[in-house]
């Protein structure tokens, strides 16, 4: 019975004893609640220790009730080295359940008074899961920031609090992560671990790659490709060398530097410049960019003028979406499959325009967050789903295979091979570069012919930081501002101002204290002066608080 076990935290992971990787006593902030946001708990590692005991026993017991594994991942992915975060994984290798979430901020905002009631009324609440049933084990895994090996510990504490199983996967990318609770939870979808990981990878690709033409006039293996110095580089090092031979020609780029500095998808994307370390990389060749825990993707090259040309998560979506839709068309599949591609509020106009006019493809849109955009794909039979920052993929029903199973075509094999090596659990760098430069290859086509599909409306991203972002609320949709409402008027005459092509919004970020403004206009230079009009009202607004 859970109750008859003392809730006993060690002293270092309470609020009060909180104590970082190098042994400092650190206070944790009072006033400020914590939320599960886009991504889990994000904030300075000094603030992670409690946080980190409390959802490793979350996890544990989210692993009872379903008497399965669950994922823990210590990561903050984009964010800078010092911060970290934490996000729980469930059994289908998704973002954890919403209701779980709101557990999740119930136990965290608890005192250290308050935990050990909070415990048992949540024990209580999901009628006592059994400790130790079979099946229920907590997998932790994290990214190279030093602060990891101390959360590790701390979550192994919480998780083993009522006895669950605890095991430690070390270094892993985010996705892996999701790759091996699922392999635990379903051992028929493939080889468990990371080696099976990328075992599964490398044959999968190798199936498809043999079957591809090798006498090619303007794909290149080369490509040049930024770690962010995070660990994507080791992971990608390990799956290149399983490849086959001359398929990829992969020259590494920030792979042990300050994690996530001057490089990253993150940074490329926001900024629309090259990465620092890439100032010999000749122009026009391919290039593409991880972000800290490699999970997002995107491309670049150089061009004669010294800008770069972004190939953001929107050009690979639509890249994917061709694929998918010649071939489902090929198959006489179209009106049989349901076949979907969903977006988010900071989709460049002229990519949806594309999916639309040229694909045929009626695109969805989505609140922020991996989790969104999953969930709304999962509806279909194949569904692909990226957001412009680089996270996506692209999700299957059973049905979509039996589908192709009735063909034996060459077109049916192409999309049984591309769904397999797709993470279909969730984006995944890895998988992605994968599956984009096996469709490059498939269409004989250089990253500027890809560039070439549509031609991106000129667009400003600015980042601003704000007191509390909870003072900020958007529409669903996130287009709009609710609060506060006389922002929203300012925004809405700064576009108007700007002419029929301009839109832009303001909405709060989950995953850092600022608020993001993104601004389209007709030219880069009335883009980037929308942006920067509507930043300077967001700035009159940046010391709101969510109680006034
Ligand atoms: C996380 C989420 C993404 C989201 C991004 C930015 O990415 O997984 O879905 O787009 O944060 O979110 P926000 O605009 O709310 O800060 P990552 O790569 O940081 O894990």
């Amino acid at each position: 019975m859970a109750d008859l076990i003392p809730v006993v935290v060690p002293p270092q992971f309470t609020r009060e004893g909180n104590t970082n990787h190098l042994h400092e006593h650190k206070p944790i902030l009072v006033g400020r609640p914590y939320s599960y946001g886009t991504a889990g708990f994000r904030e300075h590692a000094d603030q992670l220790p409690f946080i980190l005991y409390r959802i490793g026993y979350l996890a544990s017991l989210r692993a009872r009730t379903t008497g399965k594994a669950i994922g823990v991942m210590i990561t903050a992915s984009h964010n800078p080295e010092q911060d970290n975060g934490v996000k729980i994984i469930d059994p289908d290798g998704e973002m954890l359940a919403e209701e779980w979430e709101t557990y999740a901020t119930e136990l965290v905002n608890a005192s250290d008074e308050e935990f050990p009631t909070a415990v048992r009324a949540l024990e209580t609440q999901l009628n006592d899961p059994p400790l130790g049933s079979t099946g229920s084990i907590v997998v932790c895994g994290r990214d190279t920031r030093a602060s990891g090996q101390l959360l590790t510990q701390a979550a192994r504490a919480g998780a083993t609090l009522f006895r669950t199983q605890f095991e430690d996967r070390g270094l892993v990318t985010t996705p892996q992560l999701h790759y091996i609770v699922y392999v635990l939870n379903h051992a028929s979808f493939g080889p468990a671990g990371e080696e099976g990981y990328y075992r599964h990878h490398a044959l999968t690709f190798k199936e498809l790659f043999d079957k591809l033409s090798k006498s090619l006039t303007n794909y290149t293996p080369k490509l040049h490709l930024d770690c962010a110095n995070g660990i994507g580089a080791q992971k990608m090092r390990k799956l290149e060398r399983k490849l086959p031979n001359g398929a990829l020609n992969i020259h590494f780029r920030n792979e042990t530097g300050v994690l996530n500095h001057e490089c990253g998808a993150d940074i490329v994307k926001i900024s629309h410049k090259a990465p620092a370390g890439f100032e010999d990389v000749p122009v026009n060749e391919r290039c593409a960019v991880f972000d800290g825990d490699a999970d997002r993707l995107v491309y670049f090259y150089k061009k004669e003028d010294g800008q770069i040309e972004l190939l953001d998560g929107d050009k690979i979506a639509l890249l994917i979406a061709k694929f998918y839709k010649e071939h489902l068309s090929s198959l006489g599949l179209e009106d049989e499959c349901t076949f979907a591609c969903v977006q988010t509020a900071y989709a460049n106009g002229n990519s949806t325009r594309y999916l639309e006019e040229e694909l045929g493809i009626t695109p969805i849109c989505v609140p922020t967050g991996v989790k969104h955009l999953h969930h709304e794909a999962a509806k279909y039979d194949c569904a692909i789903y990226f957001e412009a920052n680089g996270h996506g993929t692209v999700t299957y029903s059973d049905r979509f295979y039996e589908l192709l199973e009735r063909s034996d075509s060459e077109a049916a094999f192409r999309l049984r091979v591309m769904s397999r090596l797709i993470n279909k659990i969730v984006g995944d760098a890895m998988a992605d570069l994968l599956a984009v430069e096996l469709i490059l290859r498939h269409y004989d086509w250089s990253v500027q012919e890809w560039a070439a599909m549509y031609e991106d409306a000129p667009n400003k991203q600015i980042k601003i930081t704000v007191f509390d972002r909870a003072a900020f609320i958007t529409t669903k949709d996130e287009q709009k501002l609710i609060q506060p409402g006389s922002l929203q008027v300012l925004i809405d005459e700064a576009v108007k101002r700007r002419g029929e092509k301009a839109r832009a919004f303001v909405r709060p970020s989950g995953t850092e204290n600022i608020v993001r403004v993104y601004a389209e206009a007709a030219s880069q230079a009335d883009a980037d002066l929308l942006a920067a009009e509507i930043a300077r009202a967001t700035d009159d607004y940046k010391d709101c608080d969510s109680d006034s």
